[in-house]
Formats: C-alpha cells, structure tokens, sequence
C-alpha cells in the first residue's frame, strides 16, 4: 500500500494543561495537513476533568486516535511528599518502555514522535525507529528560554542568581527577575531542582521544538531561540512556534447553567475568575480574596476550590438550601451576592465563557492554556500567579504585553488584602486602564487569528519529506 500522508504519534503527559495542547495540535495536523495521528495519554481516574474531556475531546476529535495507557505504579519511586510535577516526570519515564512496544507493534512504521514536557525522556525511541522527534512545550517560548539558558551557566554564576536573587540575563530575551522563575531553581540539592532541571537538556537532542506560542506574542524571546548567535546556541535544533493552539469554544456547552446565567448579563460586564485546576488559595486569603470581590460590586463567575489548608469538599452546590455558601467562604456570600454573581464549584467550561460577550476580564493563575483562551477571546486580565511558570507569564501580560494588571503585593509572601482585590477588580472592569487593556488584547487576538500555521506547515512538510 503506497503510503501518502505521515503518521504522527503523539504522547502527552497527564493533566489539562497539557493534555488539551497535544490534542488541538493533533487535530490541526490531520485537520489542515492530512496526518494520520495517534495520542498516547495516561489514564487517570474515571471521575477526573481529564477523563471526562478525553470522553469527548471536541467535534473534529475523530480525526485522531486517541489512546489511553495504564498509569505505572511509581509507589516505590514516591512518597506523599513527592511534587506533583516530579510524580508525573516518573510516570512518564515508566511508560517509555510500552510506548516503544506500542510503536514497535506499528506497521507500517509512524513518521514522526511529538512528546510533550514532562515525557521528553521518549525522545530516544524516535530515533530507534528513525522518526522525526519534536519535543513539544505547551507553555511559553520565555519558559523554554529559561529552563533552557539557567542550567547552563557556571554554578558560582547560578549560585549569585539562588543567594543574590540576580535577575537572569538570557542572550536576546528581556531580564527575567529570578523570584519569576521556577521555585525549584532555589535548592540543588532538592529532589525537584535534581529531577526537572536537567529535563531542559533534552529538546535539542530532538529534531525540532514546537512551542505553543507565536511571534506578536513572545517576539523577542523568538527571535533568540531562533538566532544561532544568541539561545538558538543551546536550542541548536529549530524551534518552530505554531501558536495559539487553545481548545475551540465547543457548541455542545451551550446549555450550561453558567453559559444560560451569562446569556442575561450585559456585554462585557462580568469578571470571570479561575485559578485553575492544580492551585487554590490559603484560607486566609480565600475570605479577603471573596470580602474585595463583593466590595467591587462587579458581576463574576467564579469557579472556586476549597483553601490549600483546608479540608472541606467542593460538594455543597449539590446540596439545596436557602443559603449554599461553602464554609470556606464568608458566612452568606453566596446569597449576599446572587444577584450579581455565579460561585461554581471546582469545573467550568471555560473556552465557552471566554468567549461569550458577558465577558470583560479574567482573573486567572497565569496558566499557559487559560492565558492563550483569553487572548484569542480578546478578554484583557488580572494575573494572579501562584507557582512555577505562572509568575513569568504574568510579567509578560503584565511589564510587556500590557494587557493583565497585577498586584504590586506578591502573594507568595503574603495575602492580598481586600481592599487590594477590590482595586484590582474594578482597574479591569470599570476603569479606563481596563477599558486601553481590552482595545490591546482584541489587536493580539487578530494576530493570533493569523499565526502558527506557517511554522506548522514548515513541520508537515519536513514530515513529509521523510515518506
Ligand atoms: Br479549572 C478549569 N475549566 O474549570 P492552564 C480549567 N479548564 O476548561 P495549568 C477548564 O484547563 P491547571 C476549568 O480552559 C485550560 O485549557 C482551561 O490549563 C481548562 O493551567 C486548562 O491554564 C488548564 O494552562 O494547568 O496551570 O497548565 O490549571 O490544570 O493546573
């Protein structure tokens, strides 16, 4: 049989914020370049957002296969104190060896291996089998920047970033503050700094590094991992960006409670706020953070998690009674606030409410994923970092791109006090510095509309190349 289009295989590691990448540039690969594409996901557990999305990944989804691998026992590799992203690095690494079965029983062989961050120890079997491997990062070009140019330097030069909190000078790129980079680069010796950090190492062994960005977006930081004189010296493998790939707002949403409740609100009137799935707050700062919501007296839906320290469950919506204030929250916010706002516990369709027009800003964590949704939605932010690489995301909405504010209180050193998130709300929502955020976001919004697909043809036809 003559073989005329490639097949990619894909793995993508567990988790939303990665899963949802891996599969929207699968579908755009089989959707505008005829791949033929099969997905690699862990299983995770059946009531998970994961499963559930993977159940029904969206309506061009039978373009690709998607499959479902068994999550190895890491039990004797981990303990409860183990980070999550350290628990899913081993995870991945426990599954290379079915995914080179997996591949090995394919006939004819697939073209090309596309993983994803936290499964780049599977670049070695693409080339086992002679495929074109590309390491996949679902989050910013500044983070491959930086997880790239950080384990290069001299360890007395790493050690005045750790003691003297020097801010990173990356050939090509703009400083980066080191309290921005990733918390795992403060301890060496910590199990976290010893596992991820030499991951950074492994893209340029691929054959090319696809990144989920675009160039009105991260121009700079680009240009220098595309420059051979400047990052692209330790990059040495071509970095393609195809960027903005984020989830479509699926039609089959439109008849959620939140979508109905935002289909009577006026245009542009309503906060969304999300601080994604993987962080929540301290309690603390859950009851300032509900105290200068309510002070604002904006419109808001909510999708809202129980405190890092606390124990209660996320179950009370379910329960029917006058007052359904989870007691986590001040006492009877939810009915002090029903007439202008929607708390919705732990899940929301967020691509559907990005993109409605009720929609005037986003509060959210910084994740790569619900920053790109607001972009292509033309929602402007206020960022609210909590870990790793969201503290770097929100500078660039922030210093550079000028579409998010951000508290000048850091709140990994402290609450935010209400009057603050009150502030904050109404700068986004009333005030003209929302209003100049907004007109921003909507022209990066029309370069979205416009880029990625460029470097991804660049990708296909290399693919190509190979049959
Ligand atoms: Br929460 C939530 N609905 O209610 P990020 C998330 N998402 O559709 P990061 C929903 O999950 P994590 C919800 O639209 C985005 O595509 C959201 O990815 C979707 O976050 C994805 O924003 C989350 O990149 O992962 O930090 O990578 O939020 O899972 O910790």
């Amino acid at each position: 049989m003559e073989i005329t289009k490639p097949h990619a295989v894909m793995l993508a590691s567990p988790g939303m914020g990665h899963v949802i990448p891996v599969i929207e540039l699968g579908k755009r690969l089989a959707g505008s370049h005829g791949f033929r594409i099969t997905i690699f996901v862990l299983e995770a557990d059946a009531a998970s957002a994961q499963s559930q999305f993977l159940s029904s990944p969206g309506s061009d989804a039978s373009l690709i296969d998607i499959i479902g691998l068994p999550s190895p026992d890491i039990s004797g590799l981990v303990d409860s104190s183990t980070f999550i992203a350290v628990k899913i690095l081993f995870m991945m690494r426990e599954t290379v060896s079915t995914l080179r079965s997996k591949i090995a029983a394919m006939q004819p062989k697939p073209t090309a291996l596309i993983v994803d961050l936290l499964g780049l120890d599977a670049i070695p079997i693409g080339k086992e089998f002679n495929m074109l491997t590309y390491a996949f990062i679902p989050s910013s070009a500044r983070f491959l920047a930086v997880s790239m140019y950080f384990p290069t330097l001299d360890k007395d030069v790493e050690e005045e970033h750790i003691v003297n909190k020097k801010p990173l000078a990356i050939p090509g790129c703009e400083p980066v503050r080191f309290e921005d980079t990733l918390e795992s680069y403060l301890d060496p010796t910590d199990q976290i700094y010893q596992e991820l950090v030499p991951l950074s190492s492994l893209p340029p062994t691929a054959d090319g590094i696809i990144v989920n960005s675009w160039d009105d977006m991260e121009s700079k930081t680009l240009k220098s991992l595309q420059d051979p004189n400047l990052l692209g010296k330790i990059a040495r493998v071509p970095v393609y960006p195809i960027g903005p790939l984020c989830r479509p707002a699926d039609p089959s949403s439109a008849n959620h409670p939140v979508l109905d409740w935002l289909n009577e609100q006026q245009d542009e009137s309503v906060l969304y706020i999300s601080f994604g799935s993987g962080g929540s707050l301290s309690s603390k700062q859950l009851t300032e953070f509900a105290w200068g919501l309510e002070l604002s007296q904006q419109r808001f839906v909510w999708v809202v998690r129980p405190p890092v320290d606390g124990s209660a469950s996320s179950e009370y919506l379910s329960v029917q009674r006058g007052d359904c204030t989870p007691d986590y929250l001040p006492e009877e916010f939810v009915s002090r606030t029903q007439e202008r706002g929607l708390v919705v516990p732990s899940w929301a369709p967020q691509a559907e409410i990005l993109a409605h027009k009720a929609v005037g800003g986003f509060l959210t964590h910084c994740g790569w994923n619900s920053i790109l949704e607001s972009v292509v939605s033309g929602v402007p932010m206020i960022a609210w970092p909590l870990f790793g690489d969201q503290k770097m995301n929100a500078t660039l909405l922030n210093e550079e791109l000028g579409i998010a504010v951000r508290s000048k209180e850091l709140p990994w050193e402290g609450v935010i006090p209400r009057s603050e998130v009150e502030v904050l709300v109404r700068r986004i929502m009333v005030e003209e510095e929302g209003c100049e955020m907004r007109k921003k976001v909507k022209k990066l919004r029309y370069t979205a509309e416009k880029s990625g697909h460029g470097s991804l043809s660049k990708v296909a036809e290399e693919c190509e190349f190979l049959l």
